[in-house]
């Protein structure tokens, strides 16, 4: 536990909070799968330092060069479908037990909270199984690893990742879910996240006024840890269950 940085009266101090709470709402970003072998976009060994997120992901970059852009997905599908949920993701499946009202809203595509077995998932920025035709706009689920380097329709339209790129707008219906969780909730877990990508980060914010306790789970300080309530400083996979354990006590 080398990196754990976390102390007792911090992890007590969480556990209360969590266990007053009648409403749990839980932000997840990359760092809780980097346990599970996924990189995370930024920071140490994230993607984005040997790629530049304009040439990948954003609707003009699959519109210059599709093949590249489906490579890099192609390649980021075998690692995610090589993973398994970590001991973070099982941690807020155990939570989900003490609470009727537990959200689990992921900027992740990679389906490893419901495949952890959590009930209440929104996965604002998509997933990365689900594809969609750029032509007739058909969307379905293609699990193929690997995949053709760009797969095409039935229609023969030239098909894309079913995830959020960015100047894309997030999915309607799950992002005003994410809001009514986030305005709903007492207590606001935030994990694995650098919480600078937009609209996803505000809902920290958004829960702050709306009167909700924040505590972020995180290896490194985040352009929100000044804002949050309680800062819990190390990885997902042993805080969690550390901090798990204590509110079942
Ligand atoms: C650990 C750990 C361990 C490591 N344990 N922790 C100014 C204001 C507002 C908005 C904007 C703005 N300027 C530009 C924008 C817009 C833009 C944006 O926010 N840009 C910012 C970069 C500034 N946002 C958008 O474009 C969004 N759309 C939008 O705004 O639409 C407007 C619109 C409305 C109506 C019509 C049309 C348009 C869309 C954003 C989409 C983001 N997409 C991506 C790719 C998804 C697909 C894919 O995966 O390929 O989403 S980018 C990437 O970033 C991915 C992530 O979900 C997202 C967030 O990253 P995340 O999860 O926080 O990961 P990291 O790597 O940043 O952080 C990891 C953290 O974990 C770190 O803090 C580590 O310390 C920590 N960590 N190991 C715990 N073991
Ligand atoms: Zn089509």
């Amino acid at each position: 536990m080398n990196n754990l940085l976390v102390r007792e009266p911090v992890l007590q101090q969480a556990a209360a909070l969590l266990r007053s709470a009648r409403s749990l709402a839980v932000l997840t970003g990359a760092g809780i799968s980097a346990e599970s072998g996924i990189p995370t976009f930024r920071g140490a060994g994230g993607l984005w330092k040997n790629f530049r997120p304009e040439q990948l992901a954003t609707p003009e970059a699959f519109e210059s060069n599709p093949e590249l852009v489906w490579e890099w997905y192609d390649w980021r599908r075998r690692l995610i479908n090589e993973a398994k949920p970590n001991a973070g993701h099982e941690a807020l499946v155990i939570l989900e037990q003490h609470f009727s009202a537990l959200t689990v809203i992921t900027q992740n595509v990679d389906g490893l909270h419901r495949q952890a077995g959590s009930a209440s998932v929104l996965e604002v920025h998509g997933s990365i199984w689900r594809v969609r035709c750029t032509k007739c706009r058909d969307e379905w689920e293609d699990r193929r690893v690997p995949i053709p380097c760009p797969p095409r329709c039935k229609c023969g339209g030239i098909v894309r990742p079913g995830v959020v790129w960015f100047g894309e707008a997030l999915p309607m219906s799950v992002w005003h879910s994410a809001e009514c969780a986030i305005s709903q909730c007492d207590v606001m877990l935030v994990v694995g996240t650098s919480a600078i990508v937009y609209p996803a980060a505000g809902l920290v914010p958004l829960a702050r006024e709306t009167n909700a306790r924040v505590i972020e789970v995180n290896t490194e300080r985040t352009a929100m840890s000044d804002s949050v309530d309680l800062a819990l400083t190390g990885p997902a996979a042993e805080i969690l269950p550390l901090l798990v354990n204590r509110c079942a006590h």
